[in-house]
């Protein structure tokens, strides 16, 4: 009896040693790739995008006040790409100083391993456009302008349409009075095809675009009001022409800060006062304004989501919660949410003392998730992080997890069509210098790597039961094989 009880030991090591959760092959490789990779200088550096890389890794276009010539204002600076190893090495690491200190709030990654960044100068005055080579050499950096007098202009999110390069933003026109939506064609040269504005029309009095996805030949464009909520329009981008154009929310506290397309839903990510304060928004909606489903995100304090990647089951979200802001901050929330019906698999929250946030997320094939963002270092001067973590939300940084469920709640703002107005502008683009130079800097880990992690989750059905039952089964099992051994034994 004492050999039949180390048998069935011996078969509850292997049996948990070979389910999904702790299967040593897959612990192996994590010890072999990056956690989590966390880089900056002294000030503040701000990543608002990264690029995954083909074979792993990624290339990050980030502003930095760390390098470079004195910032103007709070987020602008110098651009600092970065290349990172699927081992979570600096492979590349340039510093390019602009003429002005500028913002890059969005890049794109060419077949050539060349990415395009854009953004603004720091007072918004000109449009910015980066080409830059897989080498780290400057192709171009040009400003961009529709040809008429501008108060405010920029462009805040880039994307690819065959051979070209889909630029979008917002600018002020002085002589019509009102922010125009921007879309910009562009060769890989820097040269413009097209250039065409978009007036929402009412009520809307002062939209910014922030975000763009291109699905097919609709480029999907999604931004908020200052004085209005929300809104998504899809741009067929051959036959220049309005496809669908809605308000989201009722209210100016209805953001939305991120878009995507899978499997013909939108999905838009942002933020709502819909509950009172501020939560984290996702809905996925179809191109006809048909809701299909909305998830709200909820701490106290403000919580807000800027980024969003699918991968056909489910939708990935990154940002920030405060379910303390007083002690901690902002803290960088990442979700793991069902395509299908908004159901949420898992959220974490994860950060320092100081602000931390995350404004992208990119899942690769083998399901591991990353986000980018800003880590808040002890001295708060922000600095780059890269964040991993498994598909079930495991393998992160222990002291930054924070022990906090967020709340959900269902979303169900009212979509409202509206009737945009496509407006001509001749854009010109003026080539700027940019000097360059190679950057060290040390990258760092917050501690040691932790398996597994105290995950606040949400479960799918069906996923845990099959290992809760069979170990429930081993348990009864052993502890029935101890009772019948221990007379034996004495
Ligand atoms: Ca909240
Ligand atoms: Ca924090
Ligand atoms: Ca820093």
């Amino acid at each position: 009896m004492k050999i039949y009880t180390h048998v069935l030991l011996i078969m509850l090591i292997i049996i948990l040693g070979i389910s999904p959760a702790v299967s040593p092959a897959r612990a192996a490789l994590y010890q072999t790739t990056f956690q989590d990779l966390v880089y900056g200088g002294d000030s503040y550096d701000y990543p608002w995008t990264m690029e995954p890389l083909p074979g792993g890794g990624f290339i990050v276009a980030a502003t930095t006040q760390s390098f470079g010539q004195p910032h103007l204002q709070r987020y602008d600076g110098s651009l600092w790409v970065t290349r990172i190893t699927p081992e979570g090495r600096l492979a590349l690491s340039m510093l390019y100083t602009p003429p002005k200190p500028a913002i890059f709030y969005d890049s794109a990654l060419l077949p050539d391993g060349s990415i395009v960044v854009v953004g603004s100068t720091g007072d918004y005055r000109e449009a910015v456009v980066a080409r830059i080579a897989a080498n780290g050499t400057p192709v171009y950096y040009e400003y961009l302008s529709p040809g008429v007098p501008v108060y405010s202009i920029g462009l805040t999110s880039v994307d690819l349409h065959g051979n070209n390069i889909v630029a979008v933003g917002f600018f002020y026109d002085l002589s019509r009075y009102k922010a125009i939506q921007w879309i910009v064609v562009l060769d890989r040269n820097g040269t413009v095809i097209s250039s065409v504005g978009i007036d929402l029309g009412a009520p809307y009095y002062y939209p910014i675009t922030f975000s763009l996805h291109i699905e097919g030949d609709t480029a999907v464009i999604a931004g908020y009001g200052y004085t209005n909520p929300g809104f998504v329009l899809g741009y067929n981008l051959t036959g220049n022409t309005i496809e669908y154009a809605y308000k989201v929310g009722d209210s100016r506290g209805d953001k939305y800060y991120g878009v995507t397309v899978e499997d013909g839903q939108i999905i838009l990510v942002g933020v709502t006062d819909d509950l009172g304060g501020e939560d984290a928004a996702i809905i996925s909606i179809q191109d006809n304004g048909t809701l299909n489903w909305g998830l709200l995100l909820r701490s106290n304090g403000t919580d807000r989501l800027f980024g969003v990647h699918t991968d056909g089951e489910h939708v990935y979200v990154s940002g920030w919660a405060q379910p303390e802001p007083d002690r901690y901050g902002n803290d960088t929330l990442v979700a793991k949410v069902r395509l299908a019906d908004g159901r949420l698999a898992w959220h974490r929250i994860i950060g320092s003392v100081n602000d931390d946030w995350a404004y992208r997320t990119y899942v690769d094939q083998a399901g591991n998730v990353y986000a980018i963002g800003g880590y808040g270092t002890p001295d708060a001067w922000d600095d780059v992080i890269i964040l991993r973590l498994s598909s079930d939300g495991g393998m992160i940084s222990c002291p930054l997890i924070r022990n906090t469920t967020l709340t959900t709640a269902p979303y169900t703002p009212p979509i409202t069509p509206i009737t945009p107005t496509i407006l001509a502008y001749t854009t010109t683009p003026t080539p700027q210098p940019l000097s360059y130079t190679n950057i060290t800097v040390e990258t760092y880990r917050l501690c040691p790597p932790l398996v597994g992690g105290t995950a606040h989750t949400t479960q799918e059905p069906g996923t845990t039961s099959i290992y809760t039952l069979t170990a429930g089964i081993l348990i009864i099992l052993y502890t029935a094989t101890l009772r019948r051994a221990k007379p034996q034994t004495e």
